[in-house]
């Protein structure tokens, strides 16, 4: 099974990327553009896991989730990667998000998932093109630049499977709350 682990922001920052996606859409209709219970910040990409590692992977994920307190996060501006994929970028404790990333990442080794080692680029897709190159996403990102989103609170994390085809569908396997956010600041995170 095809997996990876998210944040999954409130729905009023939804209901922003809803309006920005809207104002954009019109400019590039050709473009596949992500659609709204879909919409997602990847922690991690774990990729194919065999069905068997779940439980582990699920006991082990909760342990590092338990390790973080909550943080705040903004979407802002945004990028493309190469020709095919247009993304709103991160703002906030962007330390913390890497912290997080970091152990996630580490969990799933140790629950026997083989997870491919790539530098981790915080971002939420918000459009994808059907062929690659097909469509110019330049005047895009420049449009998308001046998106500032609220600030909203990164408080758990989702363990989410992905099937691929002509309409992808996710479903999530299991959500595990951070700690709570203690008045004053908590511990800095642990890694690993
Ligand atoms: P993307 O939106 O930029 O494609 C599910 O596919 C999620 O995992 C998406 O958010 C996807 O990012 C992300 N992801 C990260 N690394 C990936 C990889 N190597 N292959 C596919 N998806 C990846």
């Amino acid at each position: 099974m095809r997996l990876f682990v998210a944040l999954v922001p409130p729905a009023a920052v939804l209901d922003e990327i809803a309006a920005e996606i809207n104002r954009l859409r019109s400019a590039a209709p050709e473009l596949r553009w992500a659609k709204r219970d879909q919409w997602h910040l990847t922690v991690a990409f774990l990729g194919e896991v065999e069905e068997r590692r779940t439980p582990g992977l699920a006991e082990r994920l909760e342990r590092a989730a338990h390790r973080h307190d909550a943080f705040g996060l903004s979407f802002s501006g945004g990028g493309r990667f190469t020709h095919s994929i247009l993304w709103a970028g991160v703002r906030g404790d962007r330390d913390r998000l890497r912290a997080l990333a970091g152990s996630v990442a580490a969990a799933a080794r140790r629950a026997g998932v083989d997870l491919v080692d790539r530098p981790y680029r915080p971002h939420l897709t918000l459009a994808r093109s059907r062929a690659r190159g097909d469509v110019d996403l330049r005047p895009l990102v420049a449009s998308v630049a001046d998106f500032a989103g609220m600030t909203w609170t990164a408080d758990a994390i989702h363990l989410i499977q992905s099937r691929l085809g002509a309409n992808p569908t996710y479903t999530t396997l299991g959500s595990w709350p951070l700690r709570a956010a203690r008045a004053g600041g908590g511990k800095p995170p642990e890694t690993g």
